[in-house]
């Protein structure tokens, strides 16, 4: 039986001010844990401030990226070792953001996969999709590819506790998500190459996360679907009335 999550990933957005007033204005409205899980992936900067605010909250804390190598000299860069000694439970790796603007490569997607895991976090691999690849029918191979090179090196106990989360860059913050059949396609592809790659018992215990223009009015439609563990939310998880609202929606 996997529990359901919704996944806020903040972007670069937010200060201080505004991480104080968002948690204090979810406080007390939480579901229990394990009938929905609910996170939120902050910029670095923040991170130290919600483990602290969230403590007493069914609330996780998620980074939004981080370097592979524990530590040294890598100006700039956010070790993964000093985030689990924050407190912090996931990171979200591979986002189309990344792999677009940041230039990241699957290989170099793969050892910070690596890196999550030898310090005791999850992380939450973002699968890209574009337009054009589904377009000449080559999304298919783009993903399952992009899941092969991120599991390499991943052992079957660090595999179960994966997220993976379908992410097609066409429906990313436009307002518009993929439909329910797009999203279901791409949540089934995922866990059937978890299932190739490892077997069937993993892939039933892996979650899938559908990521893109999700938001209060469609999430009961998409969360609905059979390969869909949840959702990675951007825009509509920035407000506290609007997370809530994500999250009173759950069927
Ligand atoms: C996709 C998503 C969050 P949005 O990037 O991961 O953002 O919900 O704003 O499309």
């Amino acid at each position: 039986m996997r529990i359901p999550m919704i996944v806020g990933n903040w972007k670069m957005n937010k200060t201080a001010d505004s991480v104080e007033s968002f948690v204090n204005g979810i406080r007390g409205n939480l579901p229990n844990a394990m009938q929905l899980e609910t996170a939120i992936c902050a910029p670095a900067l923040f991170l130290e401030q919600m483990v602290d605010q969230a403590r007493d909250m069914p609330l996780e804390v998620g980074a939004e990226n981080c370097y592979f190598e524990d530590n040294g000299p890598f100006t700039g860069e956010t070790s993964p070792y000093a985030l689990s000694k924050a407190g912090v439970d996931f990171v979200i790796l591979g986002h189309s953001e990344r792999r677009k603007i940041f230039r990241e490569t699957d290989e170099m997607i793969n050892l910070k996969v690596q890196a999550v895991f030898r310090n005791h976090m999850r992380p939450i691999i973002c699968c890209d999709e574009t337009m054009g690849q589904r377009e000449s029918n080559d999304a298919v191979h783009w993903v399952v590819a992009q899941v092969i090179e991120a599991l390499k090196g991943v052992d079957e106990e660090q595999a179960r506790t994966a997220i993976i989360a379908y992410e097609p860059s066409w429906a990313i913050g436009v307002g518009t998500p993929a439909s329910p059949d797009q999203i279901e396609e791409g949540c089934y592809l995922i866990r059937q190459t978890v299932a190739d790659v490892y077997d069937d018992e993993i892939a039933d215990e892996v979650r899938v996360l559908y990521g893109g223009s999700v938001k209060p009015a469609n999430i009961n439609t998409i969360m609905q679907k059979q390969d869909v563990d949840g959702v990675l939310v951007g825009n509509a998880s920035l407000q506290p009335e609007s997370f809530l609202e994500l999250i009173s929606n759950d069927p």
